[in-house]
């Protein structure tokens, strides 16, 4: 029989793991693999996840081998071989972005050195929770014996807004439209490409032939997207926010389908003149568990302006979680 696969995830009780962790269990991230859950919360939430593990028993999924809980993520993370950071504080009334990159921070220096301890040597971590960017920086700063190419951040979830978007402007099934990039930042600044975008393998930006509606209608909405939901919904996005981490998990594990791409944020080699060691998103291909950064996209003036003010952002981040010695 096989080992099972060890799938952490942290925030296990929270709005975004009540459909993620029956979409892994169910089989969307390793198809019939038995998995093992190994879930992490913080104390006084352990009794709502306990209500969450009777549910996931209740589904008798035959492919989930066993249901691990706790509050130290030093148990938790034990031998965990793909990890899923979600858990991470709501930025509460009066709190401004350096105040969450403060809070938020403390959480992921402690489980990027937890990780760093306890889990298995081919571990691939990925962070859901804001600012995922820098959170991911800071897990990565804090983990020095795991490779960094082994840490991602989600923007996913950007990336299937835009190509929805998208695909709903042209008329046309999502299924149709490929090789979206979003680059930068998962935050406001984000810059969703359809330069090199495809729609049934013509170019999305000839299609559109509308730049009006791409620079002051698309590109604000797609970044804009989670704001529209909570004003609607009267909470965050949540199942579409795990369907991105699931969806981003198994293809970073099993692959890209050809002649496409996915947007991952990845540490910068320096690709497109994005600062090395920067948390960035890139359109990836992935193989084998490996992702690869596509190369050799030509960026115009329009693009390249827009990626240096994303990248600024991150930029910016970085040196304030520096300055306040998270990394
Ligand atoms: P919830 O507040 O419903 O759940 C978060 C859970 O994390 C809570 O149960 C909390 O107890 C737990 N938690 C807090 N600190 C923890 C710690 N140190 N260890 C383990 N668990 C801890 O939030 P939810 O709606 O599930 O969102 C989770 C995170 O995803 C938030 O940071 C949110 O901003 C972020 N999002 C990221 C998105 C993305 O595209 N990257 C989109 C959706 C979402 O906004």
């Amino acid at each position: 029989s096989t080992t099972p696969v060890k799938v952490a995830v942290t925030g296990a009780a929270g709005q975004i793991c009540y459909s993620l962790l029956f979409r892994i269990a169910s089989g969307s991230l390793l198809g019939d693999t038995p998995i093992e859950l190994r879930l992490l919360e913080i104390t006084p939430a352990l009794p709502r996840l306990e209500g969450v593990v009777m549910e996931l028993d209740d589904c008798a999924f035959p492919n989930l081998a066993g249901v691990e809980i706790g509050d130290d993520p030093e148990k938790v993370f034990d031998g965990a071989n793909l990890a899923m950071l979600v858990g991470a504080m709501p930025r509460k009334e009066g709190m401004d972005r350096s105040d969450l990159l403060g809070a938020n921070g403390k959480i992921f220096t402690g489980q990027g050195k937890a990780l760093n301890k306890v889990a298995a040597d081919d571990v691939r971590i990925l962070v859901t929770g804001n600012p995922a960017n820098t959170n991911a920086l800071i897990a990565k700063d804090n983990a020095p014996d795991i490779p960094d190419d082994r840490f991602s951040a989600l923007t996913r979830l950007d990336h299937n807004r835009a190509k929805s978007m998208l695909a709903k402007k042209l008329g046309v099934n999502v299924g149709e439209v490929t090789n979206m990039t979003i680059w930068g930042n998962h935050s406001n600044t984000q810059f969703p490409d359809l330069f090199h975008t495809k729609v049934g393998g013509k170019n999305a930006y000839e299609l559109v032939n509308d730049e009006a509606w791409y620079e002051n209608t698309y590109i604000p909405e797609v970044a804009k997207r989670g704001g529209a939901v909570i004003k609607a919904r009267g909470a965050s996005s949540a199942a579409s926010a795990a369907n991105a981490t699931v969806e981003a998990m198994h293809d970073w594990a099993v692959g890209t389908p050809a002649n496409d791409w996915v947007s991952m944020s990845v540490v910068s080699d320096g690709s497109y003149g994005v600062p090395e060691g920067l948390i960035s998103s890139f359109p990836v291909t992935c193989k084998d568990g490996k992702y690869e950064i596509v190369q050799g996209l030509d960026l115009n003036d329009f693009s390249k302006k827009k990626i240096a003010a994303t990248v600024d952002e991150l930029t910016k981040e970085q040196g304030e979680v520096r300055e306040m010695g998270l990394i």
